[in-house]
């Protein structure tokens, strides 16, 4: 009888349920459930609809049930960052306000009163970014004080999920270390900086690591989805299961993990805490077995799905929410791609603008910033589409330039895991720009990592050594050469 093994995996746009088993020796994926991940406007803020998203979580199981491949283990992984706040009942106290949320904005400067920015990035290694959940609370705490006084449990949205499915509230490792609340060095939360930002203690809870046995379904669950199953603990964070999935047979290559995000980095036995790398903006972010991705978040095909749900009549109104409006034409990807290659529009923009974090319209920002960059401006959606996709390409080559300046490594190739390794001219603009290789694939990096450590618990695989080797010997890779005559990118 086949074992099979569940990872929901769920992105800021969107999720699946992805079942997993091992057929000699090699790992075979199969996708059972899919849906939307769409935002809601409440109180004042932008808010993850957990109600919808728990429904979703429900109906993937269900959807196992029906097939027959009921698993005897199951993970969730979100975004990072995200949170609420629970009651002694497990109930959430306030909204579960999304990160791009403007609540945040100026938290920072009354943090950086109370800890310097250098102090803090020396204790943690977390790359400063508006969103961090320790901004997010301290908004949360201005806002509405007694939340925090109210709250018993902190909750990251996997462990919130977790503990709807088991009944039983446990706090994780890696994504814990999103939050900047996790002292790189003792790998749990610095107490110091708990008590100098005034946050309360009580709530962060031992964190386990991935690998970790919760337990079994609630009753209540069983009933809903007609079987019990062990939920064991992936790298809850989606990065760090997206790099656990990458198939690098050795330590000269450089993970893209490609989604909403572009998240562009290596993994380290140590964090990298100094001030290089604090004014680079790169981020030690804890991973399973106390590795540590040492990456950057670089603004990704967020830029791209903007421009297309934006041209598409889709837009976001500010306290208003979602509005859309009759579109002339609708756009694919492939349409926006094909725009791009017929395009010989030179200007570029630092993707890393925080102008491009949660624009009102993304076109008339690309716009913007290259308007006051000095650059030409794309009129036209073809080039539009070609300044996001070749600045793109130009940060990551970049930032590989950096890394190697902070890490004193060469490095030979990039590996890229995650839809975006689908997008065969950016993969080529990349290989192009760095003057690196390209090796694209797996598609489904985060929900492969997700399998791969529930499958390593269960035994399937000795050690990530081996379940690394399984997915280079279970998934097609595809490789882009860079052109002999490209022109590559300088820092
Ligand atoms: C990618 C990701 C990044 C994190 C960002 C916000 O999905 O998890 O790693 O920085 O989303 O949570």
């Amino acid at each position: 009888m086949q074992t099979y093994y569940l990872a929901v995996d769920i992105g800021a746009s969107s999720g699946r349920h992805i079942l997993g088993h091992v057929e000699n020796g090699k790992m075979v994926l199969e996708e059972v459930y899919r849906f939307d991940n769409t935002q809601i406007r409440r109180n004042g803020h932008d808010c993850w609809n957990l109600t919808a998203l728990w429904q979703h979580i429900l109906a993937g199981m269900q959807a196992c049930k029906k097939l027959g491949k009921v698993p005897a283990t199951m993970g969730i992984d979100t975004w990072a960052v995200d949170y609420v706040l629970l009651d002694c009942d497990n109930q959430i106290l306030g909204d579960a306000v999304a990160y791009r949320d403007k609540r945040t904005a100026g938290v920072d400067r009354a943090a950086e009163a109370l800890v310097p920015a250098e102090q803090l990035y020396s204790r943690t290694g977390i790359q400063k970014q508006p969103f961090n959940t320790l901004y997010q609370l301290l908004a949360q705490k201005k806002e509405h004080p007694e939340q925090l006084e109210q709250a018993v449990h902190f909750a990251m949205l996997p462990e919130y999920f977790h503990a709807r499915l088991t009944g039983i509230l446990q706090n994780e490792y890696t994504n814990a270390t999103s939050t900047n609340l996790v002292n790189a060095r003792t790998k749990t939360w610095d107490r110091d900086l708990l008590a100098a930002y005034r946050l309360p203690v009580r709530i962060f809870g031992p964190l386990a690591m991935p690998g970790t046995r919760l337990g079994s379904l609630t009753e209540a669950v069983q009933q809903e989805v007609g079987f019990d199953c062990t939920v064991v603990l992936p790298a809850t964070h989606d990065t760090g299961s997206a790099f656990l999935a990458v198939p690098a047979q050795d330590d000269c290559s450089v993970f893209l993990s490609s989604g909403t995000w572009s998240l562009l980095g290596v993994e380290n036995t140590r964090p990298i805490t100094d001030e290089a790398s604090r004014a680079a903006n790169f981020t030690n972010e804890g991973g399973a077995w106390y590795r540590f991705r040492y990456l950057k978040n670089i603004m990704g095909l967020w830029m791209i799905q903007s421009i297309r749900r934006e041209l598409n009549g889709v837009s976001y109104v500010e306290g208003s929410g979602v509005q859309t409006r009759a579109a002339e034409k609708k756009w694919s990807f492939d349409d926006l791609l094909a725009a791009a290659q017929a395009s010989t529009f030179s200007g570029l923009v630092d993707v890393d603008d925080e102008r491009f974090l949660a624009p009102q319209s993304m076109c008339e920002a690309v716009r913007e910033v290259c308007r006051t960059g000095g650059q030409p401006v794309p009129e036209q959606v073809g080039d539009l589409m070609r300044c996001v996709y070749r600045s793109l390409a130009r940060c990551y080559a970049q930032s590989i330039r950096q890394l190697e300046q902070l890490t004193g490594k060469t490095y030979r190739t990039i590996h890229v895991v995650g839809g975006g390794c689908k997008d065969g001219y950016l993969n080529q603009l990349t290989a192009d720009a760095s003057g690196l290789p390209v090796l694209a694939g797996p598609v489904e990096g985060t929900a492969l990592g997700n399998l791969l450590v529930q499958m390593i618990a269960a035994g399937e695989y000795p050690s990530l050594v081996e379940a690394r080797t399984a997915i280079a010997e279970s998934f097609p890779i595809q490789r882009f050469a860079p052109a002999p005559f490209a022109e590559q990118s300088k820092s």
